[in-house]
């Protein structure tokens, strides 16, 4: 036993399991009119219901023994205070100061990095208003109006999610678009209904050394020099983000286009940073600060509300009551809301790849599970398919559902039979239907005997299911902000209690070790022998085809 699953706040959340297991939420809800109350937080505009879970008053004061057994409260201290919490890299952690107000100081190895942030910011202030108000324009004179970001994983998932989320606030002047895949489909399809006069590139890159990042960048600045016929032309189409200035300014970008920042900002928390670039483009400079001013009131909420009141500790306690007290696999990422539709791939590396770890801060192996499996899709489309494994499968899904409450499209009736759709899900997982209700169901619509008994149970619902909602106002730049730093700090509050370092990430390293390991062989063209009989077999059946 390790000394999380021996601690007495383990223990004693074992023992409670057990004795929960006893209970339904249906059970929960009749006997207590005032759940919703007791079990739901506010922020800004942001409710969070999580009363439809598998909890009563005593868990939370359970699962919260827990967090502070872990002392949540020293080592968010020591996140925001950029302390090196980062161990296995030596870094500090402080995305939190990407969202920090310009008056703040904060201090990591000696110095305060809040004049660097707004500097940064400042630039990339002048630079996009430059490009939206055509003074800065292309090679040929031509205003740009494509924006292409290059860039992979957390130097694209996050500005892919933030520019689709706010389309209701793009420039219909501007497009953002997005490559990351090394399979050149990517690029191809993408440029194909482009204009190399309006085009802007953006080189997204922490390291600027990942395979995709750079076969994409060196090929559109060949697209680009083969349609505009000069090489100068560079240098106003392409700008480029990174913590590596030597390497873009080896690429050729224009050092007044290259974008900095920090090792201290992990790459799954770099939206905040300039690899917001194509979102400071897309939505404009002050949209992308009222998307920082939000992250910074929920770091605010994060860091002063207590345990009881603090949604992200609650969003991540509850997840480690599911995923170690239930042995629940996964977690499912439900917004009824077509604007977040990548939200779901944006949680899936957010959460999995800083939580996705099977050894503790002390380098032993765990003994207990760490990061559930996150998925989803946006209400209503999920309904229509996996939504059936959730009602009536074998397995326990805890889900998070989102919803604003004022859509950006108002047509008809479609707003409420969205939110009817998404609050009747909720209801039904937690309520389910028993057998008495099915038999009253199917006798109302004329079946009886053994005919009825034998449709029964394939239309009972167990229910039980628990699910979090959380309702906004509108999807507006200043709430997307809240919702992701919520679950950034949800993350960090999940790795604190499992006692793992979320802000490495060696399993995506591994794979960047591994990019171009077997390309010589592939285009040496010489039947292999030197790997194990199937990827020799696979490497010898393409080099033959
Ligand atoms: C994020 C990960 C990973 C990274 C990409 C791109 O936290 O480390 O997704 O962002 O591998 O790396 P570069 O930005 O260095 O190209």
């Amino acid at each position: 036993m390790s000394n999380l699953t021996d601690s007495p706040a383990w223990q004693a959340l074992s023992a409670h399991q057990s004795a929960i297991g006893k209970l339904t939420m249906r059970g929960m809800f009749q006997a207590d009119p005032s759940r919703f109350d007791k079990f739901t937080l506010q922020l800004d505009g942001l409710l969070l219901d999580y009363s439809k879970n598998l909890i009563t008053e005593e868990t939370i004061g359970l699962l919260l023994n827990l967090a502070g057994q872990s002392k949540l409260d020293d080592w968010t201290a020591r996140m925001f205070d950029g302390e090196l919490i980062n161990t296995s890299e030596h870094r500090a952690v402080l995305h939190t100061a990407l969202r920090a107000p310009r008056e703040t100081a904060i201090h990591t190895g000696g110095k305060d990095v809040v004049p660097d942030v707004h500097r940064v910011l400042d630039h990339m202030r002048r630079y996009t208003e430059a490009v939206r108000n055509g003074s800065l324009r292309g090679h040929t004179g031509k205003q740009l109006r494509d924006v292409v970001n290059i860039g992979i994983g957390g130097s694209a998932l996050g500005p892919l999610m933030v520019c689709e989320a706010l389309r209701p606030y793009g420039s219909s002047q501007l497009n953002a678009r997005f490559v990351s895949n090394v399979d050149a489909t990517d690029l191809v399809e993408t440029l194909k209904h482009l204009d190399p006069e309006t085009t802007l590139f953006i080189v997204s890159s922490k390291t600027f050394t990942t395979q995709e990042t750079l076969a994409n960048a060196h090929s559109a600045r060949d697209w680009l020099i083969k349609h505009l016929g000069a090489e100068e032309a560079v240098a106003k189409h392409f700008a480029a983000v990174s913590t590596n200035l030597d390497a873009t300014s080896k690429f050729g970008i224009n050092p007044d286009h290259v974008f900095e920042f920090w090792d201290w900002v992990g790459g799954r928390y770099s939206l905040w940073s300039a690899i917001g670039l194509p979102i400071a483009l897309y939505i404009g400079m002050d949209n992308f600060e009222q998307l920082l001013g939000g992250a910074h009131t929920m770091d605010r909420h994060f860091r002063e509300m207590p345990p009881e009141r603090n949604m992200p500790i609650i969003l991540g306690m509850l997840g480690v009551w599911y995923a170690n007290f239930f042995g629940a696999g996964s977690h499912a990422i439900l917004p009824y809301d077509q604007y977040l539709q990548h939200f779901p791939a944006y949680l899936q590396q957010l959460e999995m790849e800083s939580n996705g770890k099977r050894v503790d801060r002390d380098g032993k192996e765990v003994d207990y599970a760490t990061q559930t499996i996150i998925w989803g899709e946006p209400g209503t489309n999920g309904q229509h398919s996996f939504y059936q494994l959730i009602h009536q499968g074998t397995r326990l899904v805890p889900a998070d559902f989102l919803a604003p409450i004022n859509s950006h499209n108002p047509t008809g009736e479609h707003h409420q039979m969205l939110l009817s759709n998404c609050f009747a899900q909720t209801e039904a997982l937690m309520l389910g239907k028993n057998g008495e209700e099915v038999r009253a169901e199917l006798s109302a619509q004329g079946h009886d005997g053994a005919a009825l008994e034998a449709l029964l149970p394939y239309k009972v619902f167990p229910g039980n299911h628990p699910t979090s909602t959380l309702l906004f106002d509108k999807l507006d730049p200043h709430t997307l902000g809240m919702l992701v730093a919520l679950y950034e700090h949800k993350v960090f509050v999940q790795g604190v209690v499992w006692n793992i370092n979320s802000f490495d990430q060696w399993g995506v390293e591994f794979g960047k070790q591994l990019a171009g390991k077997l390309l010589p062989e592939l285009q040496a063209r010489q039947r292999v022998s030197s790997h194990d009989a199937s990827t020799n077999g696979l490497i010898n059946h393409y080099l033959a085809h």
